[in-house]
């Protein structure tokens, strides 16, 4: 066990990008952003259309002194019907199938940390108020006496995926990585998988997104985003520190488990 920190966690920019949403810091969180982009187009054009429409019959019945709904003719009923339909099926069609291919072709698909040697592991567990994050050391295994474990403190190189998987001892916690467009459930009993990939180095916000008891706020942790020949010299440091301080009897320290396979 080794490297307790968290308290850097005031040094994370607040860096904004476009729609205000925060930086994106990662390889695939454009295409989240884009989603978003589209539906906010979307909606300008209907919110456009509709005030347009109020705006344009509130002229035209202006000196109206009684004015009665009608209910319209067979016809105008049915026009609206099928411009209802034409436009659910444009708008919403086209979010979902998006929203499809990024689940099929990103985040449900672990070909590309499967598969990729470089790939780094992270096992992560949430308590009552901070993240514990278990690097595998210099055996690459999980579970022995070099594991490296940071407090609220992710380290990761850039341009090789993460694989995370997360669970918690107590209760849900939600990891956050605004940045990285990453958002998991940690629940207690089960361990949940996500990947995501750095695009460059710097320093970014960790936060849980459930509200998880009076101290959730201290949830705040860092991920720090390193050179990869940086993050091995770091790791094989504190694995050999971490080897050389393992406590076998320290039972609430070894709570990593072997690495599970993909979902
Ligand atoms: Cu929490």
């Amino acid at each position: 066990m080794q490297e307790a920190s968290g308290s850097s966690a005031a040094e994370a920019p607040r860096a904004v990008g476009t729609l205000g949403l925060p930086e994106d810091a990662s390889a695939h969180g454009h295409r989240i952003d884009s989603l978003l982009a589209l539906s906010h187009r979307f909606d300008f054009v209907l919110a456009t259309v509709m005030l347009g429409w109020l705006v344009l019959m509130l002229w035209r019945f202006r000196g109206a002194r009684r004015v009665a709904a009608d209910g319209g003719t067979q016809r105008s009923r049915a026009l609206v019907m099928v411009a209802a339909l034409i436009i659910f099926g444009v708008v919403d069609g086209t979010l979902f199938a998006r929203s499809l291919g990024y689940l099929d072709e990103v985040l449900w698909n672990f070909t590309e940390p499967v598969g990729n040697p470089n790939t780094v592991r992270l096992e992560v567990n949430a308590r009552q108020w901070a993240w514990e994050v278990r690097y595998a050391g210099q055996d690459g295994r999980f579970a022995t006496a070099d594991d490296v474990v940071t407090w609220s403190e992710l380290r990761v190189p850039v341009g090789v995926p993460v694989w995370v998987q997360l669970t918690s001892t107590d209760v849900v916690h939600g990891l956050a990585l605004p940045n990285f467009r990453v958002k998991l459930d940690a629940v207690p009993g089960r361990v949940n998988q996500t990947w995501f990939q750095a695009a460059r180095e710097g320093t970014w916000e960790v936060a849980c997104y459930q509200h998880c008891g009076t101290s959730h706020y201290k949830m705040r942790g860092t991920l720090k985003v390193m050179a990869p020949e940086d993050y091995a010299a770091w790791l094989r440091e504190a694995s050999r520190q971490a080897a050389r301080g393992h406590d076998d009897s320290d039972a609430p320290a070894h709570w990593g488990w072997e690495w599970r396979p993909a979902p």
